[in-house]
C-alpha cells in the first residue's frame, strides 16, 4: 500500500496529539478490559461500514463544537448542519406576489406551512439578496436523498431575500425525526437508554457577501422532543410559534448574521 503523504500541519498535529492523549486517559479511567476493548473496536468498525460515522458525529459531537464556538456570540445561534445537507439544490423561482415554494411533489402530503423570515446583520442592517438554503423532512418524517422515497431534491432548495431582507416560503410542516436506530448508532442509543428522536425542525443556511455563513435550524414551541433532542441542537432563540391559520400553519423567525 502506498504511504499517504501528509503535509506537516501544526494545527493537525496539535489536535491529533490532544485526541490520542485524551483517548489514553479515557482508557485508563474507564479501566477497559481486553474484551470490552475488542467489542468497542468491532462496534466502531460496524459504525463506519454502515456509513453511520457522519450521523454519529453530528448527533453526539457537532453540538459541542458549536457551543464552544458560538455561545454568547452576537447574532443568531448556529445549530447543527447534520448529516442530511446535500450540495446542488435547485434555485426556486418566484412568482410575483407569491411566496417561494420549496421543491415538492405535486401531491406532497403534510400540513401546508408558510414560513416568513428576515435576514439582517449585527449592525441592524437588513441583508438584501442573501442566499437562503433550506432543507427539511417530509410527512413520513424522512429526508430526500437519504431515507425518503422521493426525488433527490424534494423539500430542498434555495432562494434569495428581497430588498428589505425578507423572504416568505411555502412548504409543509416538518415532523419530529427519528434518527436511524436499527444500526450501530441505534445500538449505542439502546445501551445509553436514550430515545432516537429530534424535534421537528427546518434547516437553513444563509450566505451574504461580507458575512459569516450562518447554518442553523428552526424549531416549534410545544414539540414534545424539544427538551430531550438526541442531537442537542435546540437553542432557545431558535424556537418559534407554529400558528394555526385554518387551512395552513404559519411561523416566522428573524436571523442575524455576523460580519466576516
Ligand atoms: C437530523 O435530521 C439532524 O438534523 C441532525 C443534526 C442529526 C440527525 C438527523
Ligand atoms: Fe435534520
Amino acid at each position: 500500500m502506498q504511504k499517504q503523504v501528509v503535509k506537516k500541519n501544526e494545527r493537525v498535529e496539535e489536535v491529533f496529539n490532544l485526541f490520542i492523549s485524551h483517548m489514553q486517559e479515557f482508557l485508563k479511567e474507564a479501566k477497559l478490559n481486553h474484551e470490552e476493548y475488542t467489542n468497542f473496536v468491532n462496534w466502531a468498525d460496524r459504525l463506519g461500514r454502515a456509513g453511520e460515522l457522519p450521523l454519529y458525529a453530528d448527533v453526539f459531537l457537532e453540538t459541542h463544537v458549536l457551543r464552544a464556538m458560538y455561545t454568547d456570540k452576537p447574532g443568531t445561534q448556529p445549530s447543527l448542519l447534520g448529516p442530511y445537507f446535500i450540495e446542488g439544490s435547485p434555485e426556486i423561482e418566484k412568482e410575483p406576489g407569491k411566496p417561494y415554494t420549496l421543491t415538492q411533489r405535486p401531491d406532497e402530503a403534510g400540513e401546508v406551512l408558510i414560513f416568513k423570515g428576515n435576514v439582517s446583520n449585527t449592525d441592524g442592517m437588513p441583508l438584501a439578496n442573501a442566499k437562503v438554503e433550506m432543507w427539511q423532512n417530509d410527512s413520513t418524517g424522512k429526508y430526500s436523498a437519504f431515507d425518503a422515497d422521493a426525488p433527490r431534491y424534494n423539500l430542498r432548495g434555495h432562494f434569495f431575500t428581497d430588498e428589505d431582507g425578507n423572504f416568505e416560503v411555502k412548504s409543509i410542516v416538518p415532523l419530529p425525526y427519528s434518527i436511524p436506530d436499527q444500526g450501530p448508532t441505534g445500538e449505542f442509543l439502546e445501551y445509553m437508554d436514550q430515545h432516537p428522536m429530534r424535534p421537528a425542525h427546518l434547516h437553513f443556511m444563509f450566505e451574504a457577501d461580507g458575512h459569516e455563513t450562518l447554518i442553523t435550524q428552526v424549531f416549534f414551541e410545544g414539540d414534545e422532543w424539544l427538551e430531550t433532542d438526541v442531537a442537542d441542537g435546540v437553542r432557545t432563540e431558535l424556537v418559534t410559534k407554529l400558528e394555526d391559520k385554518g387551512d395552513h400553519k404559519e411561523a416566522s423567525l428573524n436571523f442575524v448574521m455576523r460580519r466576516d
